[in-house]
């Protein structure tokens, strides 16, 4: 069965064309994955399709209301069982690949994007399962977030990548490795050299200098991240 994602935002158009771009649009082409995004202002029903209000105990701005997200969200509920009902904010938990791969097994997903003091409170104390921030840094809404998080599962989908986007030797999987870097022609360019190596055709010697850029590069990466030692 392919899997559901549906995605709920006050600004949907954000969503539509990196979803239908590049991989992502290509899995949903070849049935991997079916990405819905629901506009929150098709589910306000006064007679302004208002969907935001002022917060109570004052505060500036504005904050999404609860109604249009209850009825959307049930609605979606009636429909089918989610596996995930994930809740982007920077409160929550920080997602990784060990989160992405876990998703990747689901059925359906939902995911609600507010705005950071931009939405009722009682939506995600309702309704989510899942609270995921996806790092130490603001953004103006979890719809960036939605994107990371479909990206990071839909790719890991069987079918969805080619043998040339394999996700076998990723970096960033469970042994933390990061890869040596790639080239292509021109060989030089801008008297910027592609190694010798590379070009040497020596099989083992390209692999043993891929493992030796590799290992060099991981200790690095877990320096400047300030990972272990
Ligand atoms: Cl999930 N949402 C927002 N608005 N900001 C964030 C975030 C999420 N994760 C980090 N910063």
């Amino acid at each position: 069965m392919m899997m559901r994602i549906d995605v709920i935002s006050a600004v949907p158009d954000s969503l539509i064309s990196p979803l239908n771009t590049s991989i992502i649009k290509r899995a949903q082409e070849r049935k991997k994955v079916e990405i819905i995004v629901h506009n929150l202002r098709d589910y306000a029903h006064d007679k302004h399709k208002q969907i935001d209000d002022k917060p109570f105990g004052g505060g500036p701005g504005m904050l999404l209301k609860p109604e249009p997200f209850f009825e959307c969200i049930e609605k979606l509920l009636c429909e089918r069982k989610y596996d995930h009902i994930v809740f982007p904010t920077p409160g929550g938990k920080f997602y990784d690949q060990s989160i992405a791969n876990k998703w990747s097994l689901a059925q359906n997903i939902m995911i609600i994007a507010g705005h950071y003091k931009g939405i009722d409170d009682r939506v995600r104390e309702k309704f989510a399962t899942d609270e995921i921030s996806i790092g130490m840094y603001v953004l103006t809404g979890g719809e960036i977030a939605a994107l990371v998080i479909i990206d990071s599962v839909v790719r890991l989908l069987p079918g969805v990548l080619n043998d040339s986007e394999s996700a076998l030797n990723d970096s960033l999987m469970d042994g933390n490795i990061i890869e040596a870097p790639y080239y292509t022609r021109p060989a030089e360019y801008k008297e910027l050299k592609v190694p010798d190596v590379l070009l040497s055709g020596h099989e083992k010697n390209v692999r043993e200098w891929k493992a030796e850029q590799s290992k060099i590069l991981t200790e690095k990466w877990k320096k400047i991240n300030k990972l272990e030692k």
